[in-house]
């Protein structure tokens, strides 16, 4: 699990196909190529006869905005996997976690696929870097997709460029997809649009049980996951958990709370029987239809944004500085063929449902 000399050279060998490195000078000549519809259709034949290279260019297409053909020919294959979402903060050891679990999965038979999101910054590499290292045992299996992406620059944001590359893992017949996000702001809101079970990792010691509070974290969490629980502070974490989830009544799913030790391997066996629990009560209960639909939704809208917030620009470029906002609004919207005006629709209401409601509230 930790970065040796072959590990090291195990990652440069990987960088092509599966890794950070998608804007060399080869594969934007590949992607040239890939207009050309007789190369599409052979990666659609490549990527049905399972060549994991195949898979790579598809999610790299989709990376840079050319994956609405793959999509729309791979998406009826989609459904099938079981996907998993993992946040949490810097450093609480989401990388090791996935490490463990994709060697559990493995023990079981499972094909995996693991998707590690770089949500925001260029300073981060070194974050990605330290995922590809702590993944790295699982390089030489073939049966363990690793792939890194930076999402930026993607129509649908985040959840676009990740959901096109769960939605064609699943497509390519991994069973578990597992998608690993740094807990910062919305992107861990987001995680929980692309995969059916979310896990939320939390170190002890950091404060951590706070944040999760702060952040709406608590809302999407299906299994908490007490992280590094050899920290003599583990057990107050688990507490301050327990407490905060006394103060809410859940309409349906009540999240599980599994302490590990990533590092040494220990309590994944437990997360893993949380996970199959809640993917097994989503599929009984019915409620992963509402569920999907919510991240369907949740997709289409995005797509749809990323769209129109790039023409919307260009006209509000056009406009003279003598309107106020709504009467730039109203120009902007007929231009799009909205003859109601800003504000038809009465209060913005945030999609979604609600999950859990605070007690005596
Ligand atoms: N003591 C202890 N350390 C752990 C455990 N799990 C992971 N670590 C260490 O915590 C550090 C961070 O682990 P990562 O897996 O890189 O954490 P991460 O959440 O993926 O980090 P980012 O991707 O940078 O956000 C590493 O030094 C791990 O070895 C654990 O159970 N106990
Ligand atoms: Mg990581």
């Amino acid at each position: 699990m930790c970065a040796s000399a072959s590990s090291a050279s195990l990652i440069r060998r990987e960088a092509g196909p599966n890794g950070v490195t998608g804007t060399a000078p080869r594969v934007r000549e590949r992607e040239r190529a890939m207009d050309d519809p007789h190369a599409a259709a052979a990666l659609l034949t490549a990527f049905r006869a399972g060549d994991p290279r195949a898979l790579a260019r598809a999610i790299s297409r989709c990376e840079s905005g050319r994956g609405a053909g793959l999509i729309h020919a791979l998406y009826p294959l989609t459904g099938r996997a079981v996907t998993v979402g993992l946040t949490g903060p810097p450093g609480v050891g989401k990388s090791t976690l996935s490490s463990a679990l994709v060697a559990h999965v493995r023990k079981l038979g499972k094909t995996v696929g693991v998707i590690s999101v770089d949500p925001s910054s260029p300073f981060s590499h070194g974050a990605l870097l330290g995922d590809r290292i702590r993944l790295a045992e699982h390089f030489v299996d073939p049966d363990v997709f690793i792939r890194s992406m930076a999402s930026r620059g993607h129509l649908g944001g985040l959840a676009g460029a990740t959901a096109d590359a769960v939605s064609l893992m699943d497509a390519f017949g991994k069973d578990v997809v597992l998608v690993e996000t740094v807990g910062v702001g919305q992107s861990e809101i987001e995680i929980a649009e692309v995969a059916d079970t979310t896990l939320v990792a939390l170190q002890p010691g950091s404060g951590d049980s706070v944040q999760v509070l702060k952040a709406g974290v608590l809302e999407i969490a299906d299994v908490f996951v007490v992280n590094k629980s050899d920290h003599p502070m583990a057990l107050q974490l688990q507490r301050e958990i327990r407490s905060m989830m006394e103060m809410l009544v859940y309409d349906a799913w009540v999240p599980e709370l599994v302490s590990t030790q990533a590092l040494q391997g220990k309590g994944i066996d437990k997360l893993w029987d949380a996970i199959v629990a809640h993917d097994a009560w989503l599929r009984e209960s019915g409620a992963i239809r509402a569920k999907r639909r919510a991240a369907f939704a949740h997709r289409v809208r995005q797509l749809a944004l990323g769209t129109l917030d790039a023409r919307i620009e260009s006209v509000v470029a056009e406009l003279g500085d003598d309107l106020d906002p709504y009467a730039a609004a109203e120009i902007v919207l007929e231009r799009f063929g909205v003859r109601d005006g800003v504000g038809a629709l009465g209060n913005v209401r945030a999609p979604g449902a609600v999950r859990a409601h605070v007690k005596g509230l």
